[in-house]
């Protein structure tokens, strides 16, 4: 099967031209102006960008969480992201506590394998980090699992201590890998929510209330120290505060390999929106949402435009309003903790981002797509170029769209961003050299994608 996308401005991280593209099965096999070329299929892109796939660095499908389970499956999660013009996804394998990783791997091979409809890869996340697990770590590293995330959060579920982080940030440092970080100070943050509690506010407004960005911060220092004491790279998921990314700042001016992402809700959300009585358990999610008037918004934007914050994952982490949030009623420590977004983050960040006046095309590519490729070893994706898998989006950047839960395609039965109009869509969208969203249209199927066995970060060799 032979595409050719004819007529588009080609939009990749580094550079813009005008050129037509010619797929040949799953790869880009010619870009060049004006091609003569025949295929069985034709992509009028005139007037339109044509883009590397959206790679979502983060996201939680079917993550069992808070006594209950994100929403979306691959199935209908994959799907969505594709609607919104992502064509890949890594997705977070959970080891269960007291077994191994690979147990974590081999359950999320179980949901995802066969089902998912665009390409996905895995890190880990680290519930029990043992020593009888780190020669585990290097054999997930050569089988293309090349990442692990640990918390300092979640006392009692997913907490790791200082001691069994640093001795996964030295064996990362030998073996290739690299350390993600929820960096905040979950037992402190107990404490506070134990308080707000015990004071009567019970209320949504609670979580973010107990999570301040301080602690973010001090977690962020303290992670950023013991990776440099392991000699080891580290990566930060989901920046929300001003104060972690000074720290961040700091620690790259001094040239220390640390990196980071932040998330669509803390560009747009904010703490206001934890109020509203229980309607704010829609936006609980960990870190919080962060106060508007202390300006962490337009720091993240700066954060992304200058280059501290490489790529925007979504921490996709759906859970219905009726029946799963509310299982939080009366006690927000008990509400879920976790946003839907994988269907909405390339439109927002455009908006905010292009159409908003900060950022160029092409730094929007590169922190939608080719700096997670980079970053995660998704080596044959991120850039329009011969020879990359054919993942493509005819993305106009001038269409204007609604979004709502009435129209977006996550299971999930309520939108963070209810009527907000922004500037730019995914109208066709190819993954691997096959066209899945036609203008609106659904022509992927579950087991269109396939898992990516990711090489070690491109930034790290
Ligand atoms: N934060 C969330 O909001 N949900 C899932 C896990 C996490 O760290
Ligand atoms: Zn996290
Ligand atoms: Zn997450």
């Amino acid at each position: 099967m032979r595409t050719l996308f004819k007529g588009g401005t080609i939009v990749n991280a580094d550079a813009t031209g005008k050129g037509d593209i010619l797929v040949d099965g799953e790869r880009i096999a010619l870009i060049g102006e004006n091609l003569d070329v025949t295929a069985d299929k034709v992509v009028d892109a005139t007037g339109k960008w044509v883009i590397p796939g959206g790679i979502d660095p983060h996201t939680h499908m079917e993550l069992p969480f808070g006594g209950t389970f994100a929403k979306d499956t691959f199935e209908s999660g994959s799907r969505a992201a594709a609607f919104g013009g992502t064509t890949t996804i890594i997705d977070f394998a959970v080891q269960p506590r007291g077994g191994t990783f690979r147990q974590g791997l081999d359950t999320w091979h179980e949901k995802a394998d066969g089902r998912t409809c665009i390409d996905y890869g895995f890190h880990t996340i680290v519930s029990d980090m043992r020593d009888d697990l780190l020669p585990e770590m290097d054999a997930l590293v050569d089988e293309g699992v090349t990442t692990f995330k640990l918390f300092t959060a979640y006392p009692g579920v997913f907490l790791s201590g200082d001691d069994a982080i640093f001795k996964a940030m030295k064996q990362t440092a030998r073996n290739g890998g690299l350390i993600l970080m929820h960096a905040e100070n979950g037992p402190v943050i107990d404490v506070v929510a134990a308080d707000l509690v015990a004071q009567g506010t019970t209320d949504p407004i609670g979580h973010g209330l107990a999570r301040y960005s301080i602690f973010e911060a001090e977690a962020t220092n303290r992670l950023i120290r013991l990776a440099q004491a392991a000699k080891a790279p580290v990566y930060f998921v989901h920046m929300s505060a001003k104060e972690a990314l000074n720290v961040l700042r700091a620690a790259q001016n001094d040239g220390l390999p640390a990196f980071a992402e932040t998330c669509p809700q803390y560009l747009f959300l904010g703490l206001d929106d934890l109020g509203n009585g229980f309607n704010g358990s829609k936006f609980v999610c960990s870190p919080p949402l962060r106060d508007r008037a202390a300006g962490h918004q337009e720091e993240l934007w700066k954060g992304l435009v200058k280059g501290n914050l490489s790529a925007v994952g979504t921490d996709h982490c759906p859970f219905d309003f009726h029946g799963q949030k509310e299982m939080g009623r009366g006690d927000f420590r008990k509400i879920p903790n976790g946003l839907p977004g994988v269907e909405e983050r390339l439109d927002l960040i455009h908006h905010g981002g292009v159409v908003e006046g900060r950022m160029t095309p092409n730094r929007f590519v590169e922190i939608t797509s080719t700096g997670a490729a980079r970053l995660f070893g998704l080596t044959k994706k991120g850039a329009v170029a011969v020879g990359y898998d054919a993942d493509l989006v005819v993305y106009d950047p001038n269409r204007r769209h609604t979004l709502s839960a009435s129209t977006h395609h996550m299971d999930v039965d309520y939108s963070c961003y209810e009527g907000l109009e922004v500037q730019g869509g995914s109208d066709v969208v190819m993954s691997r050299g096959k066209v899945i969203v036609d203008n609106g249209q659904w022509l992927g199927k579950p087991g269109d994608g396939k898992f990516v066995k990711r090489e070690r970060s491109q930034f790290l060799r």
